[in-house]
């Protein structure tokens, strides 16, 4: 009787489990829902001799492409910068407004777990490669997101200006980055969509003081108009660089003053150098 009563309850369990996955497929993104729960993220590294072709094998897995013409040596230096912020701040739109000089307008398709995409930029004569992690804003990828947390030298924190919500929830991202991150990692915060002047409900001076109480630099940014997005991995990209190639009598590299002479730059001739 006991037993009965034990696979009755048992059964009872499996189906409702059943169905609890079959609702969230019908009713979700059902494709995200699936790689929420069969993403499993492998790496694979290429290794060979200068030259033999590591690089345009990546591209031509991942893009079906060839890259023909001069061959450019894959550089020595790089680092890994992640995107944090709510979903729908344009963590996706600041990425491919600095890979590809574009904006991604349209329709608003969310990340899925991860993805990443790799820029070589020109720090004091020197290549450095950024790789740039794009992670899921949306609350059942952060288990995923979590695992990367530890790679990153540097993190770009978003909000959206012309949404509260996403600035409130700016103080609970710092506090998953200080549980998750490494204690050094770069942080800068950025109040994205600065061209929706009209629609803005968070001021300037509130996301300068909300950075200013945390020690970090602070910009609004464009993905639209490419607006500082340039400038914000500059300058990570000078910080991680000082960091670790710091020549013997150069002058400690202060990222915040540079941001503010680069802004200035901007303002008084068009455009950032
Ligand atoms: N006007 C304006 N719209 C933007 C800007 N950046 C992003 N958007 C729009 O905002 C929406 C969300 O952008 P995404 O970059 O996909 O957002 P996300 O942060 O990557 O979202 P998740 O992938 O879900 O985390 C899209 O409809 C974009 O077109 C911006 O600077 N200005
Ligand atoms: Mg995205």
């Amino acid at each position: 009787m006991q037993q009965d009563v034990f696979y009755s309850l048992t059964s009872l369990f499996v189906l409702i489990c059943a169905l609890c996955l079959l609702i969230s497929c019908c009713f979700g993104d059902c494709s995200g829902c699936m790689k929420s729960v069969l993403l499993k993220l492998t790496q694979t590294i290429l290794v060979g001799d200068s030259g033999v072709g590591k690089t345009s094998l990546l591209v031509q897995f991942d893009q079906g492409k060839f890259i023909s013409g001069s061959f450019s040596a894959t550089v020595g230096i790089g680092f890994t910068v992640m995107l944090l912020g709510d979903s729908a701040v344009g963590k996706t739109c600041v990425l491919v407004r600095f890979k590809d000089g574009a904006f991604l307008g349209g329709n608003f398709i969310a990340t899925v777990g991860i993805d990443f995409r790799n820029k070589v930029v020109t720090v004091d004569n020197m290549k450095v490669k950024l790789q740039i992690w794009d992670t899921a804003g949306q609350e059942r990828f952060r288990s995923v997101t979590h695992a990367y947390y530890r790679d990153a030298q540097a993190l770009l924190l978003l909000y959206d200006i012309t949404r509260k919500s996403s600035f409130d929830n700016i103080r609970a991202w710092l506090t998953e980055i200080s549980e998750y991150a490494k204690k050094d990692v770069v942080i800068m915060l950025l109040g994205n969509k600065s061209d929706m002047a009209a629609e803005r409900v968070i001021t300037h001076e509130e996301g300068e003081k909300l950075a200013k109480e945390y020690g970090v630099p602070f910009m609004e940014t464009s993905a639209k108009t490419g607006v500082n997005v340039e400038l914000a991995f500059q300058a990570i990209a000078r910080e991680l660089k000082h960091r670790n190639i710091q020549q013997p009598h150069e002058p400690k590299f202060k990222i915040h003053d540079y941001i503010e002479s680069q802004k200035q730059k901007s303002n008084c001739c068009g455009g950032i150098m």
